[in-house]
């Protein structure tokens, strides 16, 4: 096996807005195993990032420990790239959005680098609104270190030893709405038509996106009576709606069943157009969306696509009012104004 990819590119691949072609969006070839949902996962993101016509250079990428976490490496090359500590990511990107506001937060973490080692650090990234997408890619167990269970296992679940976990799952996506985030979907690393879009919203969304993505682990936690298998996902996946993501400069050319769509529009006037397939269920109303997550809990389904969004969402640049140039390109005399502005400052706050 060679980890040397060709850089042959028939001439003829389609290019995107910039030129292009879909390989410029890849990363270093992939060492996770075969099969691992996290791959087909890295596929989309490269999908989601040519079509959008994202420039490379403008994304930073961001994750903790986990092979999850080692994922930033196999999409993007030209990126910016921070493999930060275990449960750490929130942290790392909170600093680095607040530097540079200019670039799309890319933060990748698993359910064990968020749901235990790392919740004390996503919850807060949650409550500040830290404009980023904060993909999990949600396996139910620690793939790196051998499968043990980790905070997202299901009650009852078993693992590939055999042994049966006793606790109740955190639900990462609930516990995201409940602390107030403002763009919360789900999604299956098997279902890439659905993901692509999604991501796509989620990069476009103007302040903290929560993508929970359930991405079965082939070695450790795909046997029967794991509720993270790729056949117990596939057998239990209730599907809210399905998105089609279009961006601003797109003129829109589908034609939509009425009544069963409902079209968002994003801060930077790109629009979500959501088919929806339950119609007790309003994206944009938090209780509704708590709702259909409790019932379909109860109900033992796996709901996926975009549960919540607030299209009033004010990142946390908005809420700390933070100037619009990036810290990181103001200059001396702006930072340090001198003895007399700082005299000034003092008395103000006598
Ligand atoms: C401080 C610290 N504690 C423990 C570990 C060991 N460790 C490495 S990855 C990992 C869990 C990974 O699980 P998850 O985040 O779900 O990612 P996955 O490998 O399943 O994608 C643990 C406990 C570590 N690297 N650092
Ligand atoms: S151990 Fe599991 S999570 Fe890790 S690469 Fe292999 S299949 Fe993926």
């Amino acid at each position: 096996m060679t980890y040397v990819r060709s850089t042959f590119r028939h001439p003829a691949l389609p290019k995107n807005e910039l030129g292009y072609t879909v390989d410029h969006y890849e990363g270093s070839l992939s060492t996770l195993c075969a099969g691992c949902g996290h791959d087909s996962i890295n596929a989309s993101i490269v999908d989601a990032c040519w079509e959008l016509n994202i420039e490379p250079h403008k994304v930073a990428k961001l994750s903790g420990i986990g092979c999850s976490s080692k994922s930033p490496a196999y999409f993007l090359a030209n990126s910016h790239g921070f493999n930060s500590v275990h449960g750490r990511m929130p942290s790392v990107a909170t600093g680095a959005n607040l530097a540079n506001r200019e670039l799309i937060y890319f933060g990748v973490s698993g359910d064990g680098d968020t749901a235990s080692i790392g919740m004390g650090q996503f919850v807060h990234v949650v409550r500040r609104n830290l404009n980023m997408v904060y993909l999990v890619m949600n396996n139910g167990c620690y793939g790196l270190t051998k499968g043990q269970d980790s905070a997202t296992a299901d009650v009852g679940s078993k693992n590939k030893s055999g042994h049966e976990n006793l606790f109740e799952a955190i639900d990462l996506a609930g516990l995201a709405i409940e602390l107030g985030a403002t763009f919360v979907a789900q999604s299956f690393s098997g279902d890439k038509e659905q993901l692509t879009p999604l991501l796509k919203a989620a990069m476009k969304h103007s302040g903290f996106a929560l993508l929970n993505v359930i991405s079965p682990c082939v070695t450790f936690n795909n046997n029967a009576g794991s509720t993270k298998s790729y056949d117990y996902v596939r057998e239990h996946v209730e599907v809210l709606g399905t998105v089609d993501f279009v961006p601003i400069s797109k003129e829109i050319l589908a034609t939509y069943e009425s009544g069963s769509i409902k079209d968002l529009t994003m801060h930077d006037g790109s629009t979500i157009h959501l088919h929806k397939l339950q119609k007790d269920w309003d994206p944009t109303d938090r209780m509704s969306a708590v709702r259909a997550i409790h019932t379909a809990r109860d109900k033992g389904e796996i709901l996926t696509g975009l549960l919540y969004i607030d299209g009033s969402s004010q990142d946390l640049h908005s809420l700390l009012a933070t100037t619009d140039i990036p810290l990181n390109t103001l200059g001396k005399d702006v930072l340090c104004p001198g003895s007399d502005a700082l005299a000034k400052l003092n008395d103000s706050l006598r």
